[in-house]
């Protein structure tokens, strides 16, 4: 098993020393040593395979033939695990594909998180991870990834296919997978954050963040400049990797407008800003640092509390 990036790493490490590291596989004979019992298959050509990645005699692998050509949607051999929420996955596998493929074949390992508890339905997120392969060569493909405040399980699955959706079929072989919960219990951004946040010994400003779904988010700080006129500083933002922090690259102030009915939306301006990143350790409780190339206003950061609760979307 590959260890994961130092980059990862260290970000799952500076949470703090109360997080233990499960090294765990939870894939049932990963390395395919006997048969492919684990995993679950539709309409392909699945089948165990006497290659082994490490050449052992005592082990094999999983061949997996696309008899369907582009079409891989919900066909690729998968295997599903229950999740919680806010759970770091580190996962991955050895592919291996023969030099007479056809040339656009390829292949990669699908990561689907469902708010199911059996992979089965309400599907949240999927990510395919496709590798650069040198033919007749094992080359691993890895991902890591933070389950969403919603996720109860997650699907694992192996895909052969062609890149340029022509017919025709594609085999490959796969070996020596892993499936490990690095950390478990970490806070993940959640619907309830779309609600007022403020710094309680400076009432007065504060921030109206709207959560548009799992990735993307909204925010406007009302504010004022240095020389006391209000300001309201926008803009759209992602939810990050590790899934507690949102990143608003591009904050805008607005000029020009007037009140109505003298308004004209022509006259209005947006004027780039600078950066935004509020980083959460629950939904009470966040950090929000900021960068401007503005010079009516200079970098900061600052602690929010969460001003209000919401109809229908409890902080718990
Ligand atoms: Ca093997």
């Amino acid at each position: 098993m590959k260890p994961m990036n130092t980059l990862w790493l260290a970000l799952v490490l500076a949470g703090g020393p109360a997080m233990a590291l499960a090294q765990d596989n939870l894939i049932p004979d990963p390395g395919f040593d006997s048969d492919i019992s684990a995993w679950t298959f539709n309409t392909w050509d699945v089948t165990w395979d006497g290659t082994d990645r490490r050449g052992s005699a005592n082990s094999g692998s999983i061949r997996v033939h696309n008899t369907d050509g582009p079409n891989f949607s919900g066909r690729a051999p998968f295997i599903c695990f229950p999740a919680e929420p806010g759970t770091v996955l580190d996962m991955g596998v050895w592919v291996w594909l023969g030099a007479d493929e056809v040339d656009n074949a390829t292949t990669s390992m699908g990561i689907l998180q469902y708010a199911s508890d059996d992979c089965s339905s309400e599907q949240l997120s999927s990510t395919f991870s496709i590798p650069p392969l040198e033919r007749n060569e094992w080359t691993e493909v890895s991902l890591q990834q933070v389950t969403l405040h919603n996720t109860r399980s997650v699907r694992m699955a192996l895909t052969a296919f062609r890149s340029d959706q022509g017919p025709g079929d594609v085999t490959a072989l796969f070996d020596d997978a892993w499936y490990v919960e690095a950390e478990r219990g970490r806070y993940v951004v959640d619907p309830s954050l779309s609600t007022s946040w403020y710094r309680p010994e400076e009432s007065g400003h504060g921030v109206m963040l709207t959560m548009l779904d799992s990735f993307n988010a909204w925010m406007c700080w009302f504010a004022f400049d240095n020389a006391g006129e209000p300001a309201w500083l926008c803009g759209a933002g992602k939810v990050n990797a590790l899934r507690d922090t949102l990143v608003f690259n591009e904050v805008f102030t607005v000029e020009g407008g007037m009140f109505p009915p003298d308004f004209d939306a022509d006259l209005v301006e947006q004027v780039a800003w600078g950066t935004v990143q509020i980083e959460f350790a629950s939904c009470r409780s966040a950090t929000m640092q900021w960068s401007t190339t503005n010079p009516r206003f200079q970098n900061g950061s600052m602690p929010l509390t969460r001003l209000a609760p919401l109809w229908s979307l409890p902080c718990e």
